[in-house]
């Protein structure tokens, strides 16, 4: 029998402001990148003009119907609601003085009504979002001076909400800035791998200011950093495929070897070189990352494989992180490889590597829903694919890997990030609403909702497998 979930392990679940709360220009919000790119982040930026519409202006309208959302959420037994501020609501463009009251009552409020049902707040500072002010005006964190843009907001929001938010993350896969530099580093898309790291530096530079300021405002907080856990497996046992996944894996792993232990790694002087990229970090740079994150958090949806045979890469081009697909895994609707197995080697290999506690902060399926004509939703699909990682993540811990909770990615029908889908599901509870924006927002559970609702009352007992 192998060890069970600890008992303090925190289920639940995760969603992100930008994909659940529309409202995007209500109390004096300002505009950000995520509202600019309303076909999601690899669907084309939109200047936005007034009158006009994209589905995430209202998304499923979380901002006026949390009350009824969070009681789901504890219907199902949540002990942890991972959700992002949105800077925009706090400092609508970014460079202001003084923050947006109106902004920042509204997390009161939500906050509030989560402590009501004993549901631990999991709050990311910046997911997939940022002022489009200061990208227009400053270009984002290309500028130096975004970082003390960022700390000003990072320290309004753990002065306001120190009492109510005890865990925090500082940026939502902040590895993702390769592949999407707007929505990570709020650069036009085909900057420069010169500009991309520079502006990445700033962001290290940030996220470490961040941790400083929470260990300074909130001493019995947590704060850790936020990973896409894209894990890569050589394609091949040919040692030149071992070598280059090797590499390639350290180009998602550098954040948190920064985040982790203070400082860039080795071997990035390497990667720097061979590509004529040269990065300003100025003393004081070096010194303020030495705050180092308490934890590690990541999502985790697939893995995929590398190869050194180019008309292999060139097939793979334009798969999402233009991955090799493995011969040996299935694909979901949407292409993304399905690999439980692959999360209990990634929280090992992350375990090996940093010796601090890891918590899952995203893993699901996203599909397509047919209710029946009775209405139910009957997705076993999500039932399996979640049990199947579950149980991993089961194994992981018996292997002695320290994890602090899991949530589990949109657990409520949200909108996709990387294409703003509606179609695209992932939640226990169904919103009525398509890729057209109709629909009439109700909330129905699905058969998962009840299936997980057991998973958590049972601490992870009635998982099969
Ligand atoms: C992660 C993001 C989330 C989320 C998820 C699923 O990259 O942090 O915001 O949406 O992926 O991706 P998608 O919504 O594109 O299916």
């Amino acid at each position: 029998m192998s060890q069970q979930f600890p008992d303090d392990f925190l289920w639940g679940g995760a969603v992100a402001a930008n994909q659940v709360e529309g409202a995007y220009l209500t109390d004096g919000k300002g505009l950000s990148t995520s509202d600019i790119q309303p076909h999601g982040i690899f669907g084309g930026v939109v200047e936005r003009h007034p009158g006009d519409s994209g589905i995430k202006d209202v998304a499923i309208d979380f901002y006026h119907r949390f009350p009824e959302d969070i009681k789901l959420f504890a219907e199902m037994g949540f002990r942890c609601l991972r959700t992002s501020i949105a800077w925009t609501r706090i400092f609508p463009q970014g460079d202001e003085s003084e923050p947006n009251e109106a902004g920042l009552a509204f997390y009161d409020r939500l906050f509030d009504e989560m402590a009501n049902y004993g549901i631990t707040p999991l709050i990311t500072l910046s997911h997939y979002e940022m002022p489009y002010g200061l990208v227009k005006n400053y270009g984002g964190w290309g500028n130096r001076q975004t970082i003390a843009f960022f700390e000003r907001y990072a320290r309004t929001v753990f002065q306001r909400y120190q009492h109510k938010v005890k865990y925090w993350l500082t940026f939502n896969e902040i590895n993702m800035s390769l592949h999407a530099p707007l929505t990570g580093v709020g650069l036009p898309e085909g900057s420069s791998k010169q500009a991309v790291y520079q502006a990445i530096h700033h962001q290290l530079v940030a996220s470490a200011k961040a941790v400083k300021a929470c260990h300074e405002i909130i001493p019995d907080a947590k704060i850790g950093n936020m990973l896409l856990g894209g894990l890569l497996y050589p394609l091949s046992s040919k040692p030149q495929d071992v070598m280059e996944t090797l590499q390639q894996n350290r180009e998602w792993l550098f954040f948190g070897d920064v985040q982790v232990r203070g400082h860039y790694p080795a071997y990035m002087q390497r990667f720097f070189a061979d590509r004529g990229i040269a990065i300003d970090i100025t003393a004081e740079d070096r010194a303020a990352l030495q705050s180092t994150v308490d934890f590690i958090s990541f999502s985790y949806y697939m893995t995929g494989c590398v190869t050194t045979d180019e008309a292999l890469n060139q097939k793979a081009r334009g798969n999402i992180l233009d991955m090799v697909p493995n011969p040996h895994l299935e694909s979901s609707d949407w292409g993304w490889q399905i690999d439980p197995q692959g999360i209990r080697i990634l929280m090992n290999e992350l375990y090996d590597r940093y010796q601090k506690p890891l918590f899952i902060v995203e893993n699901g399926l996203g599909a397509v829903d047919k209710p029946e004509a009775d209405g139910s939703i009957n997705d076993d699909y999500r039932i399996t694919y979640l049990n199947d990682h579950l149980v991993q993540v089961r194994e992981a811990i018996a292997d002695g890997v320290e994890v602090l909770g899991y949530t589990s990615w949109g657990p409520i029908d949200l909108v996709s990030a990387s294409k703003a889908e509606f179609s695209k599901r992932y939640g226990f509870i169904y919103v009525d609403r398509d890729d057209q924006g109709n629909g009439s927002l109700e909330r129905r559970r699905k058969k998962s909702f009840f299936w997980y609702r057991e998973v958590i009352a049972s601490n992870g007992a009635s998982l099969k497998g």
